[in-house]
């Protein structure tokens, strides 16, 4: 081709590629987890515009952010059991908390969490738990145990489980009355068999979000899902219900963290100091249905006292967090990369 044809044909395709404006946030979070009038409220106050990609499997998430992805985000939405993983490798910054003064506004337990003492890589967003949701007119039997899932004699009818390795692993963990971290080779093992065995019976795997979805619509009796999901579906039908099985779950924390690579860091940080204003964070627990780290958000959000967001003390005693096991996770992915492919 002549090298001004070539011009001719390239300059219209290059000035056509979008490109990031120090006016644009770019976030990546789990799905239905952020309401849409508080990124509004964010884009008026500061005039600019804040895109939004989601995911509902942690591990396609890391996936995507290795494989160059961390370039195209300034904040990504990450859970407890991660955020050491990604600032080991250096995918996410450590924070310059001169720009958050809102960091104040955490509560004691959430401004030094286990995950990541002192709030060094990471802000908390928001807490919750992970059970059953089921829909009381479609289930045969007692749901109060993961055994509708790995007892085929406790089944209360069709389910789903959940994409997310460490938490449906972690249910099975719980189900053999062990921890969700427990690493040991010959638990690992049962845990596959468990899971083998339960995907053969099901309706397959999906997203949290999905997940619940597909009870309210009446497609599974029972789905394994996150609080804050099922608490808006009950919201919508009453015969909706959640539970954590009498084994136990896990309680998690899913914090904001702002990439290494990110394009427009001041303005995370911006953003992370707005979501922790009380008014906001009340307004964004309001509207996905999960807990808030801010305490003195809590009078102004509505279901303060409900127990499906905020479980009671001997509900909380049965709930654990899930560990970052560094390289003993190698084990996990064995486990689950077996189960997928059976
Ligand atoms: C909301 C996803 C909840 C996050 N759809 C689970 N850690």
């Amino acid at each position: 081709m002549k090298k001004w044809l070539a011009l001719l044909v390239l300059v219209p395709l290059l000035t056509a590629c979008p490109k990031q404006g120090a006016s644009e946030l770019r976030v990546y979070n789990w799905s239905d987890y952020m309401p849409e009038e508080v990124i509004k409220g964010f884009e008026e106050r500061e005039k600019v515009k804040v895109v939004l990609d989601t995911y509902d499997d942690p591990e396609a998430m890391i996936s995507k952010l290795e494989a160059g992805g961390d370039t195209e985000y300034d904040l990504v939405i990450v859970s407890d059991y991660l955020i050491g993983q990604l600032a080991r490798k250096g995918t996410i910054l450590e924070l310059d908390k001169s720009k958050i003064p809102n960091l104040a506004n955490l509560g004691p337990e959430f401004a030094n969490p286990a995950f990541d003492p002192e709030s060094k890589h990471s802000v908390v967003y928001q807490w919750g738990t992970t059970g059953l949701v089921y829909r009381e007119d479609l289930v045969k039997g007692p749901v109060d145990s993961w055994a509708v899932l790995f007892d085929p004699a406790k089944s209360v009818g069709s389910f789903l489980l959940l994409t997310e390795m460490r938490e449906q692993m972690g249910a099975a963990l719980r189900y053999l009355g062990e921890s969700v971290n427990t690493t040991d080779p010959a638990v690992l093992e049962r845990v596959k068999g468990l899971l083998i065995d339960a995907k053969r019976r099901s309706q397959g795997f999906a997203g949290g979000t999905d997940a619940v979805q597909q009870v309210l619509g009446g497609n599974a009796a029972v789905a394994v899902a996150y609080s804050g999901d099922a608490f808006r579906a009950m919201e919508e039908n009453e015969k909706v219900k959640y539970v954590i099985p009498a084994e136990g779950g896990t309680r998690w924390t899913d914090s904001l963290a702002v990439l290494s690579k990110s394009p427009n860091a001041e303005l995370a940080y911006k953003f992370i100091n707005y979501l922790l204003e009380p008014e906001v964070a009340a307004q964004v627990s309001n509207g996905i249905g999960y807990g808030t780290p801010v305490p003195a958000a809590l009078p102004m959000i509505e279901a303060k006292d409900n127990p499906v967001i905020y479980p009671p003390a001997e509900v909380q005693q049965k709930l654990e967090f899930l560990a970052d096991l560094g390289p003993d996770l190698d084990a996990f992915n064995a486990v689950w990369a077996e189960v997928k492919a059976r």
